[in-house]
């Protein structure tokens, strides 16, 4: 499996000036950040990227489509790109901000390998999917409201095929308060020692907290069952960040 190359990163200053916050969004300013901010700030998210591309290489039938749902610049879809070796497949990802597929357009014509990659600008609780074999939510759902979230993964499940997978990567929330807190605190120690300020992290996460909303593993868990995933593997934890494969049988 070979490398995908990686451009330039613009530093992640969104919020170090004192300010009024609102609701984080995927705007034209994220998007130019976005891989400096995503590094520093998703503990793991370095470690899971490449894996993509191996679990990709394992679970990928030919002449079935493999989706990347939430884009964003296209670090997810680079790695399941280059972990695609069965014949006839077609690779797709899809995001709602135009500001992030204009951006992962570039960033994936920088990539010279073959595979083709379709890029939508779409919803993915209304975007096609059919004839899957492997699907990525890497840090995607848990901006999906939740009443949303079941029927997006039945869909998922549905149009995925036998054998199939659903590679799913979440901000997770405990259900024990003291575990809660030390993984929080966790958490913003990476930040911290990634060079945020606490105003940074305190503004960061005003802006998340109607926005991203965390569950629980065991929530999680339960509903890729429910949705007609026949089996929910655990396969990376670091803090409060998670990455699970959910099996079609
Ligand atoms: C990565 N997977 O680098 N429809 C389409 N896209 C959406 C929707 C929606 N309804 N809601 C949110 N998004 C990437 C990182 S980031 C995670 C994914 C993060 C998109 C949103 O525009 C953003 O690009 C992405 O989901 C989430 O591996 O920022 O923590």
């Amino acid at each position: 499996m070979s490398k995908p190359s990686v451009p330039e990163q613009s530093r992640d200053q969104i919020y170090a000036s004192d300010q009024p916050v609102s609701d984080f969004r995927f705007d034209a300013a994220v998007a130019r950040v976005f891989p400096d901010m995503i590094r520093r700030s998703v503990p793991g998210y370095t470690t899971i990227i490449p894996m993509l591309g191996v679990i990709t290489e394992r679970y990928a039938q030919t002449g079935s489509h493999c989706y990347d749902l939430g884009c964003s610049l296209g670090a997810s879809t680079l790695a399941m790109r280059h972990g695609l070796d069965k014949p006839g497949c077609t690779l797709i990802g899809v995001d709602n901000s135009s500001a992030m597929i204009e951006r992962c357009e570039h960033y994936i014509a920088l990539d010279d390998h073959p595979q083709p990659v379709h890029l939508r600008c779409e919803d993915i609780l209304t975007t096609d999917i059919r004839d899957a074999s492997v699907t990525t939510l890497n840090f995607t759902l848990q901006f999906i409201a939740p009443e949303h979230r079941l029927p997006l993964l039945q869909r998922i499940a549905a149009n995925t095929r036998s054998g199939g997978v659903l590679i799913l990567s979440e901000k997770i929330r405990f259900e024990d308060d003291q575990e809660q807190s030390v993984q929080t605190e966790l958490h913003h120690d990476f930040k911290r020692a990634n060079g945020y300020s606490d105003l940074e992290i305190s503004q960061k996460r005003s802006a998340l907290e109607q926005v991203l909303i965390p569950e629980t593993l065991a929530v999680h868990r339960e509903r890729l069952l429910a949705a007609g995933f026949t089996k929910v593997v655990l396969w990376y934890q670091c803090f409060n960040f998670v990455s699970m494969l959910a099996v079609k049988e």
